[in-house]
């Protein structure tokens, strides 16, 4: 079972966001635990304030150190659970990441409000500063929230058999090819016809051109360190008998290129 403790001035808001559907499901199993934490309850303030003024000035309130390093010790006691603080400053959230954070039994993840949080706790309790991306969100709980989904989906059990097969094969730096049900025709527009054709060969070759056509128009990023990958499969299928397993390492996203510069290759095996 992994714990997943998220430090927030809205408790319900996250509580809520993330019980339904397959987290939902999975915490029911009992293959993950959720619980909010609101840190206005940690306060030591007769009046339930959190927030002051910054020292050196400028616009805008804080977060207090003390009642954030309360709520931080009321989940983690005198143990170190590595806490994730979701900031405009972190670095940004990748599916790498999330593999990382999955191997945790436990997370605390640890939402701002207002202008950010006092620095001094922050350098106490955080271990990883993340963003979800270069835009501006009122406060870290919808980012928690995207944390949690992205990593929860990684437990074992979470996601049934197909759904993890899906994620662990192939299309790796290309984009889905699109897909169609019911019924054939539908607003004057016909499935493609090689759908219907039966021939799986056909098929998948009719797909990957799709998810190559798709992936250059929306994803320039992902198709140029795509044909990077094809031009350095190409050079060593030159010599298959020898590199087929580098070759398919490669296809199957199991590995990234450091270096190819003419008959030199070098691969990075993660784990
Ligand atoms: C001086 C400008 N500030 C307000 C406009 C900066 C600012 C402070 C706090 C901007 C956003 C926030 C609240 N955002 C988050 O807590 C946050 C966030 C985000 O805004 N974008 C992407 N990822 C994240 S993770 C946490």
């Amino acid at each position: 079972m992994m714990k997943f403790h998220i430090l927030t001035l809205f408790p319900k808001m996250v509580q809520q966001g993330l019980a339904t559907s397959i987290l939902g499901r999975a915490a029911e199993k009992n293959l993950i635990s959720i619980d909010a934490v609101n840190i206005r309850d940690y306060t030591q303030d007769k009046h339930g304030k959190v927030d002051d003024y910054t020292y050196g000035g400028g616009a805008g309130m804080l977060m207090q150190a003390q009642p954030v390093y309360d709520a931080y010790r009321s989940v983690a006691g005198e143990k170190k659970i590595r806490c994730v603080y979701l900031t405009p400053q972190g670095a940004p959230f990748t599916q790498k990441k999330a593999r990382e954070l999955s191997g945790e039994e436990e997370l605390v993840l640890l939402c701002g409000h207002y202008e950010g949080i006092d620095e001094r706790v922050l350098e106490e309790v955080v271990t990883d500063y993340i963003s979800i991306g270069d835009y501006v969100l009122t406060g870290g709980e919808l980012a928690a929230m995207v944390v949690v989904d992205a990593v929860a989906r990684l437990v074992p059990g979470v996601l049934n058999n197909d759904e993890s097969a899906e994620t662990e094969s192939f299309h790796n730096d290309l984009l889905e090819y699109p897909q169609y049900s019911r019924p054939e025709e539908w607003h004057g527009k016909k499935v493609p016809e090689v759908l219907l054709s039966g021939n799986h060969k056909k098929i998948n070759a009719w797909r990957l051109e799709q998810s190559e056509r798709r992936t250059e128009e929306r994803r320039p990023d992902l198709y140029a360190k795509y044909q990077e990958k094809q031009k350095v499969i190409k050079k060593l299928s030159a010599k298959k008998r020898i590199f087929i397993h580098m070759m398919e390492t490669l296809s199957r996203g199991l590995g990234e290129i450091l270096y190819a510069e003419g008959k030199n290759v070098l691969i990075y095996l993660p784990e």
